[in-house]
């Protein structure tokens, strides 16, 4: 019998992947997409399948986490083997935007889904894994996190996504519903999210380097992360699944670096030199953006850093322990960290030559944004 995964988010970075790992392990894997007005699949393309077609591997199908008839629906139809939770409002910044719709999506999208689960009474029958995160180590307690490293999240995002993952623990010791969280640091890829910082930071230094921009503004570039790759980390969420228990795990690489180590590496892989500017420093020492230097010396190549980037709490430092999934599950990371930046750096940059193509054609490019 093929097995049937139901992804959330799979028009996500990990969505992506996640659906091309299981297709590739015989599953049938089913999405839940947004409607949008404009596509929104871009990162599943590739593996997508007309739907008149006989015999199909990739399901989408239309629901939202914050509307809890539609989860049940596209449960019931579907009867997945397995769930995987991967659908939130994921960015920690724009959750201090939009802090309730963050709550809605993320801590309470998770509690819908788990009823759906209870409501179908199919809790016998299906696997839960939840993506929880290390943003709920937030104000850190203990180098390096582990499993047993107590909470404090630093935002709205984190402190939804620690309901998200209580909610998920609390439905298995309360119903023996097979449910997991993994407890993911930061993972990147060439399909990460154009705001987070790894990839604002490839496409924009590609760009520079291009001559398509002058300018990279950044907030916080102290800030240290445990940075691995997506394609690495979705395995490892796969490989919770078919454990004999359900249990959490950290996944991590165990390797930390600055924002500041990530531009530096970036820049590196360009053979590109670049000037770090910033005017002044508040009574925190942090330094303010010099605004008017990008309009005025066009083709230069500066890093600035701007205080509208700056968080209202900051998560500093994150380092996490994954050695309980390397003895359960014999997961290890695979791709370094200057794997990771040289492949997000190659992409980058062959997009930013087709943007300079059509640029040179006269026509506008899909600019820097925020
Ligand atoms: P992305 O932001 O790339 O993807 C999020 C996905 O969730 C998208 O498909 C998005 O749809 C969907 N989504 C957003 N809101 C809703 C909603 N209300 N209803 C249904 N779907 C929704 O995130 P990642 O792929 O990077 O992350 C996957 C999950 O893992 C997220 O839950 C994230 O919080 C968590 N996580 C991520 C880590 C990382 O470093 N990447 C680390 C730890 C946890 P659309 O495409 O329409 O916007
Ligand atoms: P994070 O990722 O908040 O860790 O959450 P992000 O890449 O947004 O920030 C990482 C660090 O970089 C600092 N930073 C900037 N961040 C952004 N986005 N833009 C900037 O210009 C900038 N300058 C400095 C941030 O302050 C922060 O310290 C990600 C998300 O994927 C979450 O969904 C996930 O749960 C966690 O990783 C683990």
């Amino acid at each position: 019998m093929t097995k049937k995964a139901l992804l959330t988010g799979v028009t996500g970075q990990d969505g992506a992947y996640l659906a091309e790992f299981l297709l590739e392990k015989g599953y049938q894997v089913h999405g839940i997409k947004r409607r949008a007005s404009q596509f929104n699949t871009q990162r599943i393309d590739h593996i997508y399948q007309d739907p008149h077609e006989p015999d199909q591997r990739l399901v989408l199908h239309y629901g939202d986490l914050t509307d809890s008839t539609n989860l049940i629906r596209v449960v019931q139809e579907v009867q997945p083997d397995e769930i995987y939770n991967l659908g939130a409002q994921s960015h920690v910044a724009v959750s201090f935007e939009s802090p309730e719709y963050t709550a809605n999506s993320d801590a309470m999208g998770t509690l819908r889904l788990l009823e759906a689960i209870r409501i179908l009474k199919m809790e016998d029958r299906v696997k839960f894994y939840q993506a929880s995160t290390s943003e709920m180590f937030g104000e850190v307690q203990e180098v390096p996190q582990r499993e047993s490293t107590p909470f404090y999240p630093r935002s709205p995002y984190g402190v939804a996504k620690l309901y998200a993952h209580w909610i998920t623990v609390n439905y298995r010791e309360s119903y023996g519903l097979f449910a997991c969280s993994g407890i993911l640091f930061n993972h990147e890829s060439p399909l990460r999210g154009e705001t987070f910082v790894t990839r604002k930071i490839t496409r924009a230094l590609a760009r520079i380097f291009l001559g398509l921009d002058d300018c990279l503004y950044l907030g916080n570039l102290n800030a240290l992360r445990d940075w691995g790759h997506a394609r690495d980390y979705v395995e490892a969420q796969w490989l919770m699944l078919q454990q004999e228990q359900p249990e959490d795990f950290v996944i991590a690489t165990g390797k930390q670096n600055s924002v500041r180590d990530f531009v530096v590496a970036a820049a590196r892989r360009l053979g590109m030199e670049i000037e770090w500017k910033g005017e002044g420093a508040d009574e925190h020492g942090v330094l303010a953006a010099a605004p008017d230097e990008c309009k005025a010396r066009p083709g230069a190549r500066i890093v600035v850093v701007d205080k509208r980037y700056f968080r209202p709490a900051e998560v500093e430092t994150l380092l996490g322990d994954a050695s309980k999934a390397k003895a359960k599950l014999g997961w290890e990371p695979r791709i370094s960290f200057d794997e990771l930046v040289s492949e997000m750096v190659e992409k980058d940059l062959e997009w930013a030559r087709r943007d300079a193509l059509i640029e040179k054609s006269g026509y506008r490019s899909y600019r820097f944004r925020e």
